[in-house]
């Protein structure tokens, strides 16, 4: 599209194809949809669409049957994907593309291909209406929405098609379109502005996408005018069942519902003395006859706790709520959990939750916007958190990537910015993200490289893909160096969350606390002396978190509260190791910094501008958030810097 980034989708990346002669065969919408980008890039680069002595062969074979799989081999010169479903054939021309000039050399033996994850899905938050303190896009850090503007669904939906495209070429298949937190306006997207979703719903779907929405739970009351929400009553359950047909007569493949209910204010089954398999079920039976599935969030917790109250641990709330429901939740009811108990910090544990729930699908929510990691100013690649997160055997034997059976969510970064999010390098979050959800045992740092080489054109070895590399491959780790140490969270800015704030939330009602003294620092979660969280967990987790002699550093302060001068497994104290990684990551920063300094010339220069330009930020920010956390907590502690650095 004119005038956007074309992020991994450059004309470049269609010349292998557009030089070549090929020959498709089936019918339907997303059989034109693979024939639409085969003709264009032909006309570009001077192949054909051919009927016979084609290079390559892209196949529906047979009566869509709906799949996502595709088969793709290259003999006697010519490469062939096949599949029974139309998806597949999207999928495998996309996988053609990634494959660039390799998919036309020797000879592959067919190889199957398909997603491990049925779902794999975006969660936009963004509002209709321009929401006083959350703005368009709530924790949106790439301009305003895709989908609204002007209080309305755009009128021009050629960027929602584009971004469609994009999300195909990853491997993404869902989108829900409005912020989890419904508001007034966004409630009416289910009832009479239905017809605004079914108009996004149209640009996705030539690409294999379909839409999801958030709803209230309170919409039989607020948009129904009933005096009740009670998911047991019998008026309330027509009246879903009521809306579901409505919304299915305007967008017949709906994907579902979106909830979060008793959560952060927003209303749920609890004002009725219900349960929260109550309340999903009501939900799941409305939208049963059609298909559809609700996707109901584990995110409750009490966010008006007492700071003086150490009883209650945020950490424990989605267990404690949700493990005695398991097995009671509908098939076409999906719970959906973050990855970490708390709430997308550069570094929690697994959610104990998506070990205890066998009876029950879960989706596993990541979140792409860099709410808490550094906003999009940062480069912050999160590859390797989220492959870590996916490849944890939680229950025994099974990694979160198979655990999480409903499919993998992630909330969106993209925006109307030019870059679509902002940093432009924060695009490799996105395609990552859907890379995962298809293979979420695949290396990031592979995943990495293909985006590279697929944005910049530039293969290992050449051009900027060095660079590239080395400036993303280990920045998430170098954004944990200089904030949070040692699994701490929350020392950020109240509200935006932004910058660093070490005790900004440390005596406030939303229950995350690092009770740094002059003698030590951490949470105490174990089971013996602490909250008990640590105990939430199966073998061997609960034994490796339990005792501070067996966790593993990184998450130490999340379990622990320990004095300054406990020797971590590295081999420093925890005062040392906190003054140490400070320095190091601002230094890494710097680091990174010369090295895009370097690139320019070799990547288009409206990119390198905006990286060079967020550079400045992120290295003026790492240097405050150095300052403040290494000065806290030597006043704090008395304890001075080994190498006596500079601490103020
Ligand atoms: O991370 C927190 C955010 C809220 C968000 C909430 C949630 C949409 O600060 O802005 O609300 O999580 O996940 O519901």
């Amino acid at each position: 599209m004119q005038g956007v980034d074309p992020a991994w989708l450059p004309d470049g990346a269609f010349r292998p194809i557009g030089t070549r002669r090929t020959l498709i065969r089936g019918t339907g919408p997303l059989v034109d949809t693979v024939r639409g980008e085969v003709t264009e890039a032909c006309a570009r680069f001077g192949g054909a669409v051919v009927q016979d002595d084609p290079d390559l062969v892209l196949e529906l074979t047979g009566e869509d049957d709906g799949g996502e799989a595709f088969t793709c081999g290259r003999r006697d010169g010519c490469t062939t994907v096949t599949a029974t479903g139309a998806r597949g054939l999207l999928y495998g021309f996309f996988h053609v593309v990634r494959l660039g000039e390799a998919a036309f050399l020797g000879e592959t033996e067919p190889q199957h291909h398909r997603p491990e994850l049925a779902l794999r899905m975006l969660d936009h938050w963004d509002n209709v209406a321009v929401h006083p303190v959350m703005g368009q896009v709530e924790r949106g850090y790439a301009g305003g929405s895709l989908f609204w503007a002007d209080g309305r669904a755009r009128g021009d939906l050629e960027r929602v098609r584009a971004y469609g495209r994009l999300l195909a070429a990853c491997g993404i298949n869902a989108v829900a379109v409005n912020n989890v937190n419904v508001h007034a306006a966004e409630a009416r997207l289910l009832t009479d502005r239905i017809g605004e979703v079914a108009d996004i719903a149209g640009a996705l779907r030539p690409y294999g996408i379909r839409t999801h929405l958030s709803v209230t739970f309170a919409a039989p009351v607020v948009l129904g005018g009933l005096e009740t929400a009670d998911p047991l009553a019998t008026e309330v359950r027509e009246w879903w069942a009521g809306a579901a047909a409505r919304v299915y007569a305007a967008i017949p493949d709906f994907g579902g519902f979106v909830v979060k209910a008793d959560s952060e204010g927003q209303p749920g089954p609890f004002a009725y003395g219900r349960s929260h398999a109550d309340g999903a079920n009501m939900l799941a039976a409305a939208l049963a006859p059609h298909g559809g599935t609700v996707h109901w969030r584990a995110f409750v917790y009490d966010h008006r706790q007492d700071w003086r109250d150490r009883s209650t641990d945020r950490a424990r709330a989605a267990y404690d709520h949700f493990v005695p429901l398991d097995g009671e939740f509908a098939d076409n009811a999906v719970l959906q959990v973050k990855h970490g108990p708390m709430d997308f910090q550069v570094r929690e544990p697994v959610s104990p939750l998506i070990g205890a729930m066998p009876g029950t699908r879960l989706a596993v929510e990541l979140q792409a916007t860099q709410e808490y990691t550094g906003q999009q100013r940062h480069v912050c690649w999160l590859g390797p958190m989220w492959s870590e997160v996916l490849r944890c055997e939680i229950a025994e034997g099974s990694p979160v990537g198979a655990l999480a059976r409903g499919g993998l969510v992630a909330v969106s970064n993209v925006g109307d910015d030019l870059f679509w999010t902002g940093h432009p390098l924060a695009q490799a979050n996105l395609y990552t993200f859907g890379r995962l959800a298809w293979e979420p045992g695949a290396d990031p740092h592979r995943i990495l490289d293909e985006w590279i080489r697929l944005s910049f054109g530039a293969g290992p070895g050449s051009g900027p893909a060095a660079g590239l590399r080395s400036i993303l491959d280990g920045s998430w780790r170098t954004y944990e160096k200089y904030t949070a140490p040692l699994g701490v969270g929350f020392m950020v800015q109240p509200g935006h969350h932004y910058g660093p704030s070490v005790d900004g939330y440390e005596y406030s009602p939303w229950g995350t606390y690092h009770f740094a003294d002059r003698d030590g620092v951490g949470v105490d979660r174990s089971v013996a002396s602490g909250t008990g969280y640590a105990g939430q967990y199966a073998k061997p987790w609960a034994e490796l978190y339990e005792s501070p002699e067996t966790c593993p550093d990184e998450l130490l302060l999340f379990f622990h509260h320990v004095s300054y001068d406990h020797m971590l497994k590295s081999g420093k104290t925890v005062i040392q190791h906190i003054y140490d990684t400070h320095f190091e990551g601002v230094a890494e920063v710097e680091a990174a910094r010369e090295v895009w300094g370097s690139l320019v010339g070799l990547v288009d220069p409206a990119r390198h501008a905006r990286v060079a330009e967020r550079f400045e930020e992120q290295l003026r920010s790492a240097r405050e958030w150095r300052d403040q956390v290494n000065s806290y907590f030597f006043r704090k502690s008395g304890v001075p810097d080994e190498r006596g650095r500079r601490i103020y």
